[in-house]
């Protein structure tokens, strides 16, 4: 944190960042995570979340094995502030998922996996529902990008 502060000091400020073209992403990144503290946490760029099963489309019977993949970020249980992971959050019928920096409600609908689990099993009533997987923070909140998967439809016989 010293060395952003000293970078942007004084006349360093805009004479600095113009000459030193490549210290930018570092400067950008220190600042980027200075104001995460207290906001939602950051996202790593390539991450995806996404639904091993069931897949969009699927006719299933109650029990439903719902399996969460992840890439390009790490699973951690919830309240342990790791940079660069989260725990699963899965959405069930929810149109608007909750925006980043929010805290994710805990309901019905909305399921977390605060342990750390990959995986659930669930009892739907008969129909269609749509499902939908959202990585939160260690404060239950989605990062900046929201790690999120498409929303798919199965229907439950
Ligand atoms: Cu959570």
């Amino acid at each position: 944190m010293f060395f952003a502060q000293n970078r942007f000091s004084g006349k360093e400020r805009s004479s600095g960042l113009k000459r030193n073209k490549a210290s930018r992403p570092i400067l950008c990144a220190l600042a980027l995570a200075g104001a995460c503290l207290a906001q939602a946490s950051l996202a790593a760029d390539k991450a995806q979340v996404y639904f091993i099963s069931p897949q969009n489309g699927d006719v299933l019977s109650n029990p439903i094995t719902v399996k969460f993949g992840l890439s390009g970020m790490g699973v951690a249980p919830a309240g342990i502030e790791v940079s660069n992971t989260g725990h699963h959050h899965l959405l069930i019928d929810v149109a608007e998922p909750p925006r980043a920096g929010t805290t994710i409600p805990a309901d019905d609908r909305h399921r977390h996996f605060g342990g750390g689990q990959t995986e659930t099993t669930l009892n739907l009533s008969p129909g269609e529902h749509t499902l939908q997987l959202l990585v939160g923070d260690h404060l239950h909140r989605p990062h900046d990008t929201p790690v999120m998967s498409e929303k798919i439809t199965i229907t439950v016989k």
